[in-house]
């Protein structure tokens, strides 16, 4: 399947990588909007091992000082919790994001 690469129209938004650190037994909430495309690093950040848990979406396991990725397919709230300790919690929005590309001959 050939996939063009349509140039991006002025303005477009990019997607962008936001990190939510895990520390003192908490998810901390990310500094910026998440959307889809986007890139989320958790960070663990505590002593302790965890992990980052979102049903059917991801799960990460964290040893203390370590950080792993996952792209945002899916916009929604995902809801992430510790496998270790089921208590820390933190509810994420991500929106979809905006559609560049698939109109390409639009005329405007
Ligand atoms: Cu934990």
């Amino acid at each position: 399947m050939a996939v063009l690469a349509l140039a991006f129209p002025a303005g477009a938004r990019t997607s962008q990588t936001v990190t939510v650190y895990i520390k003192d037994m908490a998810f901390q909430p990310p500094s910026a909007e998440l959307k889809t495309g986007d890139t989320l690093v958790f960070s663990n950040a505590d002593s302790f091992r965890h992990t980052a848990t979102a049903k059917a979406e991801f799960d990460l396991d964290l040893k203390p000082g370590e950080s792993r990725s996952v792209v945002l397919k899916h916009s929604g709230t995902y809801e992430v919790t510790c496998r270790y300790h089921p208590t820390m919690t933190i509810r994420l929005p991500v929106k979809p994001a905006p559609v560049t590309a698939g109109k390409a001959h639009k005329k405007s």
